[in-house]
């Protein structure tokens, strides 16, 4: 009897609010759910059959595991828009949800070449030296049923996967299903049965924090990487110098921190540090890409070799040298230069797993090379050439696949290997131009996904007022962005994702949070589920996407992170 008045009860709800179903954010690509309310203790286990003692893969469940405990036993959050009934006698009427089943399918390949090792852990051999793979399978399927199997005692979870990273996600999403009751002072697992068929519409899903305008200690960094996680992104870009500070420490030329970190002792990343970071964010499913952006935004290595530099130091007319103070950018005339590169990129880019460098190449400022031209028959595209040949040969010859700013494509029309990613950040319409030419692209257009008030850093307000926070990039504009906007379905193949850009000269660890979340949700979702959704409707940031995201990030709240509000409490609680 309380069971039908259960079942009934829910449908009721279902009928009069259809909205109110758990808010999972990013949306999966596929996901039916049902009306039945499930409990779920703190005792709650996550099975998984390790394949392998000690091997990385299950090193990494085993931590997945350990933060999903924590979860369950820490996570108090509830939610004005998902609403459930909780019947008088929920010990006899509800099910309880005691486990979850963890599947890896292609754990296991068999080794083609050699026959005396029957398998190899391919997730170990390849991640653990090689880190994540740019397009790396993390794909996931989620079932939570609402009736027992015949043969089960107990009420059981299954998450497969091709790889551990799509078992990752699967946990992540599995988190957001489950919702505190304040009365019961349990989880409650709502609408089940759920059946979520998921995987990402974008491979590269990035975030960009430089840590050179301003310092951001390793534990922030830590803390962005589990956010991060949260939301499905898998791309930190770590714009990691720039000409204001190099907090790198670099064992051939220890200088450069020494004399060009804000704090030689303790505005640094030791290469532990970076390890430490690296190893984190592989943890949960992230890849690192250092950004050692070079020839210009190089002032801070003039503290430490001012003889391979030009136009330093041009006060008052730094703008005509450079897109912003100091001004100062690497000498691609001399051979001390290439001496340089030829010690440091090999070292500094050893320090992390991922096959991707950033090279940098933005803002290169032609002025600041033009005595450098005026006695010999060189032209400065040429010194350009000859300084991008150099630095991705050495990059070549370390393994690395180069990443640009569209500059080099754009403006200075330079000849790139092919399978360099050119990353966009000016006008969208650059995209399309970048792909004709045959090169990968990676999005974030500053007129949509800049989360900083850019430039304007150094001059406070800029003039008359205005600000590149102006317009502030809202969360609806930044879910109205469409990374393959205007491309055909074979143009569109070339773009393997998009990034949201946080540039620090406003930003620090007092406000970055704020800034970062919930807005970079709103980019997650259009990087992971997509632009469309499954019928070719556009996303549009309606109603209902903001009640599902004021959800979440009144989830990412009672987890620790500052996300700035989206509206006031009171449109929260009344749904208006
Ligand atoms: N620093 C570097 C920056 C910017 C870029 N590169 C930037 C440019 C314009 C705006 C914001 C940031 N601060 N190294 C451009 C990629 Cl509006």
């Amino acid at each position: 009897m309380s069971l039908i008045f259960l079942k009934f009860s829910s449908i009721l709800i279902l009928l009069i609010f259809p909205n109110f179903v758990n808010s999972l954010w990013p949306l999966p690509q596929n996901w039916s759910n049902g009306t039945s309310l499930l409990r779920v203790y703190p005792t709650f286990t996550v099975k998984y059959d390790p394949k392998f003692l000690n091997s990385y893969t299950d090193q990494l469940i085993e931590s997945a595991k350990n933060r999903l405990q924590i979860f369950l036993k820490k996570e108090k959050h509830f939610s004005p828009n998902v609403k459930f009934q909780i019947p008088e006698d929920v010990d006899d009427s509800i099910l309880t949800l005691s486990s979850i089943n963890i599947e890896i399918t292609d754990n296991l390949k068999k080794d083609q070449d050699d026959s005396e090792e029957e398998y190899i852990d391919w997730t170990y051999n390849k991640e653990m030296s090689e880190g994540i793979p740019l397009g790396t399978d993390e794909s996931y399927e989620l079932i939570i049923p609402d009736k027992k199997d015949d043969n089960e005692k107990e009420l059981i979870a299954y998450l497969k996967a091709p790889t551990v990273y799509g078992i990752l996600h699967g946990l992540t999403t599995f988190s957001q299903l489950l919702y505190y009751n304040r009365n019961y002072e349990e989880l409650f697992l709502p609408f089940a049965p759920h059946n979520i068929k998921d995987f990402p519409k974008f491979m590269h899903r990035g975030l960009l924090l430089d840590t050179s305008r301003n310092f951001y200690p390793i534990k922030e960094i830590l803390k962005t990487l589990d956010v991060m996680s949260w939301n499905k992104m898998n791309v930190f870009h770590w714009h990691i110098v720039d000409s204001t500070s190099w907090p790198v420490v670099s064992e051939k030329y220890p200088e450069l921190s020494e004399k060009g970190a804000y704090d030689p002792k303790k505005m640094i990343y030791t290469k532990r540090d970076i390890r430490i970071v690296d190893e984190y964010a592989r943890a949960r499913g992230i890849r690192v890409i250092p950004e050692f952006d070079m020839p210009g935004h190089t002032y801070a290595i003039a503290a430490s070799m001012p003889e391979i530099m030009t136009c330093t130091d041009m006060y008052p007319d730094w703008d005509k040298y450079s897109a912003e103070p100091p001004s100062g950018q690497l000498n691609p005339a001399i051979p001390e230069t290439y001496t340089f590169l030829n010690e440091l990129v090999p070292e500094i880019a050893s320090y992390f797993t991922d096959k991707f460098y950033h090279t940098g190449g933005d803002e290169v400022n032609m002025n600041c090379w033009e005595t450098l031209v005026q006695q010999g028959d060189v032209t400065i595209e040429s010194l350009l050439d000859k300084f991008v040949t150099n630095l991705y040969t050495i990059l070549k010859n370390e393994g690395k696949i180069p990443m640009t700013w569209q500059e080099m494509i754009t403006e200075h029309n330079i000849e790139l290997p092919k399978d360099t990613v050119v990353q966009v950040w000016k006008n969208h319409t650059m995209v399309k131009k970048v792909v004709e030419k045959g090169y990968r692209v990676v999005t974030g257009s500053g007129d949509y996904w800049y989360l900083d008030c850019g430039h304007g850093g150094w001059l406070g307000n800029n003039v008359e007022g205005k600000s590149w926070c102006d317009p502030y990039k809202t969360w609806q504009m930044i879910y109205s962005y469409n990374p393959i906007k205007e491309l055909s379905d074979e143009e569109a193949k070339f773009v393997i994702g998009g990034e949201v850009l946080l540039w620090s000269e406003q930003s620090d660890p007092t406000n970055y949070e704020q800034q970062l979340w919930p807005r970079s949700s709103a980019a997650a979702e259009v990087l992971w589920s997509g632009p469309e959704d499954v019928d070719g409707n556009r996303r549009v940031p309606d109603n209902d996407a903001l009640k599902r995201l004021n959800d979440w990030r009144f989830r990412m709240v009672e987890r620790g992170i500052n996300a700035e509000p989206l509206q006031p409490l009171w449109c929260v609680l009344t749904g208006r």
